[in-house]
């Protein structure tokens, strides 16, 4: 009933053994940049995708084989499913989990007993947490999948949904305190529009503002000490999500006066989506100082939706690495695996063998870009790119000290200026060199 248990362990071998259970590159204690991988990387797995993911698609059911669930809405049936979750966790030696108020619990038939319900499995995660020393990342609510929520949740036109919405994220908030969650999930599913001809943009969006307000309110009144985050994907279900990027994200946390609480949750399959690389996604978080948490993940350049792909991508991954590494590493968020099995990887091994592709990739990738920061080359040729910036006419206009007509009169004195080849290939050339 619960394949999990009966597997042995998946443990570090080195990259020569011929163990497809093992990690090659995952080493959870071995020091890169004087701490541990497990440190650096903060796994986390998420429970929508393990447990509740049938791998249905818009032609056909689910395919995803769960011998533990008996597919009843009982709590009976969620508890069993948190236990064979945590196990699943132990196998793989992923310290870190993410929900869904709904992924884990059942909702009622009246609002409070949907409350119930889900306090009922908050007290089985609590004890299943601590017999297995494992930590929530972040909990959030789901505000997407019930038919309530078909024109948005914050951003419904209906003020009762709203109340609805509100009344979701006060208890999946109380969940993930009482669980010790690092952080705080706000990802506006069906917080968007269609069509102009039905919607009032600008309401809609003061009305989200009011939204985070509140949380943020609540936040302070309970002292919950997670981290609030938003994670920006610009379409799927909606036609114009609001939280389209990271870019998007801060100007609406600036007009909002939101931008002290909240950092942001990158997903590399969303910035695909949004047409950006994920490297582009997180250095516009990083330069606002808001890069928070990252799902890892990745999508599929064929297909034009949210494959939620394991990753797998070594260049990308050491980006994403460089990334954090500059930023001086995580602080409440991690590495969360929002990705699922292919629908025709139906069986429970191949979520493990998903989650081992993913760790591996990531742990390599964390070594690959340790390297390029020691080696320092990369940097160098950078800072070389820009050191007119650095002495003379370059300094003074980044320290604020020359005007406009000033620098007409410089300009008119100064010889046509030479300009460097960017030298992209040579840089591709030096990066390549690492892998
Ligand atoms: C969907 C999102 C979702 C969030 C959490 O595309 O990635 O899974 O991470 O609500
Ligand atoms: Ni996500
Ligand atoms: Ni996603």
């Amino acid at each position: 009933m619960n394949p999990f248990r009966t597997l042995p362990k998946v443990r570090y071998e080195g990259p020569d053994t011929k163990n497809d259970l093992a990690f090659r590159y995952y080493n959870p204690d071995e020091l890169v940049e004087g701490k541990p991988m497990r440190e650096h990387l903060r796994f986390s797995a998420a429970f929508w995708h393990c447990m509740r993911n049938t791998l249905s698609d818009p032609f056909g059911v689910g395919t995803a084989f769960m011998p533990w669930d008996d597919e009843s809405n009982t709590l009976d049936n969620a508890i069993r499913r948190a236990e064979v979750f945590f196990d699943f966790l132990d196998l793989l030696g992923i310290e870190y989990y993410c929900f869904h108020d709904r992924d884990v619990a059942p909702e009622g038939t009246t609002v409070s007993e949907s409350i119930e319900n889900l306090e009922t499995v908050v007290k089985a995660l609590q004890r299943l947490q601590n017999d297995r020393g494992k930590k929530l990342l972040w909990g959030t609510a789901c505000l997407f999948s019930h038919p309530r929520y078909a024109q948005g949740a914050a951003t419904s036109p209906n003020a009762n949904v709203f109340t609805y919405a509100a009344s979701q994220v006060k208890n999946a908030i109380d969940a993930t305190q009482a669980l010790g969650g690092q952080g705080y999930v706000f990802w506006g599913g069906r917080e968007g529009y269609t069509t102009l001809l039905n919607t009032n943009m600008k309401r809609e969006l003061d009305h989200l503002g009011r939204f985070l307000h509140l949380a943020v309110e609540y936040k302070k009144l309970i002292g919950f000490e997670g981290q609030f985050f938003i994670e920006p994907k610009p379409k799927e279900p909606t036609t114009h999500q609001y939280d389209s990027d990271a870019a998007a994200c801060l100007n609406f946390l600036r007009e909002y006066g939101l931008f002290d609480d909240f950092e942001l949750n990158i997903e590399t399959n969303h910035a695909q989506l949004a047409g950006h690389t994920m490297w582009h996604e997180l250095q516009v978080a990083a330069n606002a100082g808001k890069l928070g948490s990252i799902d890892a993940n990745q999508g599929n350049p064929y297909l034009g939706w949210d494959t939620d792909e394991f990753p797998t991508d070594l260049p990308m991954a050491t980006q994403i690495m460089l990334t954090v590494l500059g930023m001086g590493g995580f602080r409440k968020g991690g590495l969360n695996f929002d990705a699922k099995r292919r629908r025709d990887s139906y069986e429970p091994l191949d979520l493990v063998y998903g989650h081992i592709a993913g760790m591996d990739t990531f742990a390599r990738a964390l070594k690959i870009a340790a390297k390029i920061r020691k080696d320092g080359t990369l940097e160098k040729m950078v800072r070389q790119r820009y050191s007119s910036w650095d002495v003379g006419i370059g300094a003074e206009i980044e320290a604020g000290k020359v005007t406009l007509k000033e620098l007409d009169a410089y300009a008119r004195r100064c010889p046509e200026p030479e300009l460097p080849s960017a030298r992209q290939e040579m840089f591709e050339v030096i990066w390549s060199r690492y892998f």
